[in-house]
């Protein structure tokens, strides 16, 4: 029994009050559609990240040094409702930010990147996924994580990259809106073209199915012909560059005994907070 036992993400907490990054959980997982399970990614991520070195050889340096990290308890969830659940993240990410904080997202299924954002005002979005995730509606909900990109694109410009999986839908509505550029396919991406195409101000948000599911297994909907991990390190680096108000890690399904999806997730985390911040 945990009792008493707070889950934090490295193992330990610094006050909310001098945390410059608060990590905030999401175990919601009502609209996914094939494997289920994601609601344990964000605790899996975060026991994972107690077993992370601190120090960071390429960064050379132990980035919690530098990064003061407050982990939040698991947010109310409703899963009958996705837009509630999604207005729940809203609301916690626009108090964070208000604070001057830099919000870390663990989910959970994608559909709760529509709540961060919408904390947001003026951002671009780069969205790492297998998914297109642009169908207007799905299984009777524009909230559905098939959707989440779709909304993100009525308000915000966004770069999507390592897709491979669409449907005929998507596809037209790439060509309808002209968004053709804005999308890599696989790991054919541009590094260059991808950092010209973002804004100043950018938000990211890593489906870990965006990686090759020989690097990530444990994902609800894996693709093959996906990201390497240098590919995405790559990516965040040079994206790093920008003003990159806040990301989150989605659709994590921990498939024990395996814990290599949700250790990657938790270093791909503890990488872009050194990288970005
Ligand atoms: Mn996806």
């Amino acid at each position: 029994m945990d009792f008493g036992v707070k889950r934090t993400f490295l193992g330990f907490q610094s006050a909310l009050k001098e945390a410059n990054v608060v990590i905030v959980p999401v175990p919601y997982d009502a609209t996914a559609s094939y494997g289920v399970g994601t609601r344990f990614g964000p605790n899996a991520i975060i026991d994972a990240s107690t077993q992370l070195e601190l120090y960071d050889i390429e960064l050379k340096k132990s980035i919690c040094d530098e990064i003061l990290i407050h982990t939040l308890d698991e947010l109310a969830v409703n899963k009958d409702s996705p837009k509630k659940t999604i207005d729940n993240v809203e609301e916690a990410v626009r108090e964070l930010v208000s604070m001057g904080k830099k919000p870390v997202i663990f989910g959970g299924e994608h559909s709760i990147t529509g709540g961060a954002l919408a904390a947001f005002d003026n951002i671009s979005v780069l969205q790492i996924d297998a998914h297109a995730d642009l169908r207007d509606s799905y299984e009777g909900t524009k909230y559905n994580h098939a959707c989440v990109m779709r909304r993100v694109r009525e308000k915000h410009d966004a770069v999507q990259v390592g897709i491979r999986s669409m449907s005929e839908e998507e596809a037209d509505y790439i060509e309808k809106e002209k968004i053709q550029d804005s999308i890599f396919y696989g790991r054919n991406y541009d590094i260059e073209k991808i950092v010209s195409l973002l804004g100043d101000k950018i938000y990211v948000t890593v489906d870990i199915d965006g990686f090759d599911p020989s690097v990530v297994p444990g994902t609800g909907t894996p693709e093959p012909g996906g990201l390497l991990w240098e590919d995405v390190l790559g990516i965040m680096k040079a994206v790093s560059k920008k003003n990159v108000v806040g990301f989150d890690i989605v659709e994590v399904l921990p498939t024990p005994p395996l814990r290599t999806s949700e250790f990657i997730a938790a270093k791909l985390a503890y990488k872009m907070m050194g990288y970005f911040w």
